[in-house]
């Protein structure tokens, strides 16, 4: 769990065939995340097929990508090497409905991309879509070609292409930091002797691969729902998938992209929580990522080259108050009460440094209560001086004077050293 402890920041990467249709489907939009099309238009098996005669993504460049990463300031990467549509971004030898068989492209994204990730650095990992694959006869989730699940040899499906496929990516790959699994039906509850399997298979051929939480069985770390950053504090080991739109597969029509300083507010909120933000790119069919989701994850880039000594390998919050509060005047879709979230600073910790990152600027001075120990030093990591502010300490409360205009831009990250 070290490296995932410290690397807080992540590149998911939806790509497959859906990236063809692009949200569109016989002229028709069609609703819903980019990478559920064949769900939602119900396309047959024998017409989706055909897509693959198409995949000829030319402008694929696997070290442009990982170099995006790095320039992002992520730590890892996380791509589709099988979603639910049952195509494999790799060459499997066990299902020819793959990358490198079926298609005119005729090579192995997963392998390129991995020698990529190695070469700059970037820790590599595979989504699976172990349960639903709505190409197989047995697979969950296809009941318009073949029926309800509950009449389906899911063993079957299992024994002869998702578990040996899990094999593969464990053993033609070189290390994989992680399998994202999904969607665990028919495989959770009672039925987790199924999900074990690919528990017993990931540690016999890489015991350090963490499992993500969507497996069916307790994995290495908890996965929150998609785009869902909890409103407390949280501690365990933990992990946010997200979209930089509405979709993770790529759709032409959505643009409606979140702005760089929401997404560095959201990657600092997590943070300061204990978890880990997974952010997620839809490439396109000519294999480019879209120039919006590159420019605003470099601009968290440049941010993270100022700050990032607050972000990696930092700890939540020791106040929470900062978070926001429970509101009564609003519900959730469950009932319960809302929460009001607060947005002007967050904290993240490392031993004898608090980080406070001022998204609001406070004004002439900064206050903070039920500081524990005596705070010796203040600065901005804006600062390449490290010049110290006037601080003033009154029990557990400390005063700092601030500058009139911000020295860093989105947030200012200020360390308090304490003793
Ligand atoms: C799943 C997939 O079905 C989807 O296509 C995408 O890959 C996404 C990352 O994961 O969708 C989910 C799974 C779980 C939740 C929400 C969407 N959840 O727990 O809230």
């Amino acid at each position: 769990m070290k490296w995932f402890r410290e690397a807080k920041f992540g590149l998911f990467i939806h790509w497959g065939l859906y990236c063809i249709p692009a949200g569109e489907w016989k002229g028709q939009p069609i609703a819903g995340i980019g990478e559920w099309i064949m769900n939602r238009a119900k396309i047959p098996v024998t017409e989706y097929e055909q897509l693959a005669k198409q995949f000829n993504p030319v402008k694929f460049d696997p070290d442009a990508w990982a170099q995006m990463a790095q320039d992002a300031g992520m730590k890892y990467l996380v791509i589709t090497s099988k979603h639910h549509d049952g195509f494999a971004m790799y060459h499997s030898t066990v299902s020819k409905y793959n990358v490198f068989d079926a298609t005119p492209f005729h090579r192995d994204v997963i392998k390129e991309l991995s020698a990529a990730c190695a070469r700059h650095g970037i820790r590599f990992g595979v989504y699976y879509s172990q349960a639903q694959d709505w190409h197989e006869p047995n697979g969950a989730g296809n009941t318009w070609d073949f029926g309800p699940d509950e009449k389906k040899d899911y063993d079957q499906y299992l024994r002869s292409k998702s578990e040996p496929q899990v094999r593969e990516l464990l053993t033609q790959y070189g290390p994989i930091c992680l399998i994202w699994f999904d969607t665990p039906r028919m495989m959770s509850g009672e039925q987790s002797g199924r999900a074990q399997r690919f528990v017993d298979i990931a540690r016999e051929l890489q015991p350090n691969t963490l499992l993500d939480g969507r497996l069916g069985i307790k994995g290495d770390y908890r996965s929150m729902g998609d785009n869902a950053i909890p409103n407390t504090v949280v501690n365990e080991d933990w992990e946010v998938p997200a979209t930089l739109n509405h979709t993770w597969g790529f759709k032409k029509d959505d643009t409606d992209w979140k702005t760089p300083e929401d997404l560095t507010f959201k990657l600092v909120d997590i943070v300061s929580k204990g978890g880990n933000y997974l952010l997620n790119v839809g490439p396109t069919s000519e294999g480019i990522i879209p120039q919006a989701s590159q420019d605003n994850l470099r601009a968290v880039g440049r941010w993270l080259k100022v700050n990032g000594e607050a972000v990696y390998g930092a700890g939540p919050t020791p106040f929470g108050e900062e978070l926001g509060a429970v509101d009564n005047s609003t519900h959730d879709k469950k009932g319960n009460p809302g929460f009001k979230i607060a947005k002007d600073w967050r904290c993240t910790t490392k031993p004898g440094k608090l980080y406070i990152h001022l998204f609001t600027w406070p004004g002439a001075s900064f206050e903070l209560a039920k500081v524990k120990g005596k705070v010796t030093k203040a600065y901005f990591l804006a600062d390449a001086h490290h010049s110290s502010l006037k601080l003033r300490q009154k029990d557990d409360k400390v005063t700092v004077s601030l500058p009139a205009k911000a020295p860093g831009e989105t947030a200012s990250v200020m360390v308090l050293e304490t003793k």
